[in-house]
């Protein structure tokens, strides 16, 4: 009787050294396999007396039970390894990238838009809008500019090729969206309306051709040009700071009477003009429906770029349209 002891000794410690599951299978072929040391002493147990070959029987079971278990130990272990490395491998890497690739942000005419928008609903206006492209009642006749008024050519309009001649134009400034909300809205109306407007003007430090405007009307009984001043006095505090005073200088415009130019103080002392404004015109009233012996109102426009330019202190409103990145990061 050959003891298996050695054999199982020996098959242990080449298994151990087999370090994937290619070498293991090749080790099993020799230890297990037909030409196996194993198979080749069962083989013999023929020879043996029936009780030898019952012993010895046994003891091959028991050494190729232990063979067996060993592949097994180590089978199980390095297909283990081998589902670690492709795990590993195949992982998809979920995290951020980092440094974060830097985000964009609203352009500074946007943030100067928005935040009129807040001070003015804080101050209990509501948004309205109208259309960019418009006919000539609402840029003009109902505002009480008729064809023949010398006024209209002061808006160096943009027209458009659409039905009679100068009949359609992009809008000159906000003041149609006043005729649009009067006509649509009962009052008391406290609105305003910010939006593009267009003019045939030569881009140049202070002018764009494309530009934003936003427009304010409110309509109640028994509204004074007190409640304009205050209105201004109290927005530009709001945008401006606590330091920057308002005046308004008498001027003229078709649509409201009397009217004025609303300027706002700079540090050096002297003054800027922000936009126009007045009491809405009573023709501009009953245009749109409205009983002037009942209702009064008065309306304000000003450029929001132009805004922009003052509150950011800019040397050219044409810095605004360039889209010059480097420019636009700072603010
Ligand atoms: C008007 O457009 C009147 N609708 C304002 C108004 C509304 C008066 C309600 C009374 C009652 P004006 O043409 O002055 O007015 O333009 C108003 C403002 O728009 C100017 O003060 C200026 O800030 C801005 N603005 C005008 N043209 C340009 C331009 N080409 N580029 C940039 N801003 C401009």
């Amino acid at each position: 009787m050959t003891d298996y002891k050695e054999l199982v000794d020996a098959a242990s410690a080449a298994v151990g050294n087999a370090t994937d599951l290619a070498a293991l299978g090749a080790l099993q072929a020799q230890f297990l396999g037909k030409k196996a040391a194993i198979n080749a002493a069962k083989k013999q147990l023929g020879a043996l007396d029936p009780d030898q070959r019952a012993t010895a029987g046994k003891a091959i079971n028991e050494a190729r039970q232990q063979i067996e278990a060993v592949f097994s130990d180590r089978r199980d272990s390095l297909e283990q390894a081998a589902r670690l490395v492709q795990l590993e491998a195949e992982r998809l890497d979920l995290t951020e990238v980092w440094p974060r690739p830097a985000r964009g942000h609203a352009h500074l005419v946007t943030q100067a838009r928005d935040r009129l928008e807040d001070v003015f609903v804080a101050m209990g206006f509501t948004v309205a809008e109208g259309p960019e492209v418009e006919s000539a009642w609402y840029n003009f006749e109902a505002l009480n500019i008729p064809d023949w008024h010398p006024a209209r050519g002061s808006f160096d309009t943009i027209f458009v090729n659409l039905g009679e001649p100068e009949e359609v134009m992009l809008r000159s400034h906000t003041s149609p969206v006043q005729v649009r909300t009067m006509e649509s809205q009962e009052p008391p109306i406290y609105i305003v309306a910010p939006g593009r407007t267009f003019r045939t003007d030569a881009a140049d430090a202070t002018h764009l051709p494309a530009f934003n405007q936003i427009e304010g009307l409110v309509i109640d009984k028994g509204i004074t040009m007190g409640d304009l001043a205050g209105t201004i006095d109290e927005f530009v505090r709001t945008f401006f700071g606590e330091e920057v005073k308002t005046r308004l200088r008498p001027s003229y415009f078709p649509f409201t009477e009397p009217s004025a130019e609303f300027d706002i103080s700079r540090d050096d002392g002297s003054w800027l003009e922000l936009g126009g404004c007045g009491m809405v015109h009573p023709n501009v009233l009953r245009n749109c429906g409205i009983d002037p012996e009942i209702w009064q109102g008065f309306a304000f426009g000003f450029g929001i770029d132009r805004l922009a330019v003052m509150r950011y202190q800019l040397d050219d409103i044409r810095e605004l349209v360039n889209n010059d990145v480097r420019f636009l990061r700072q603010f």
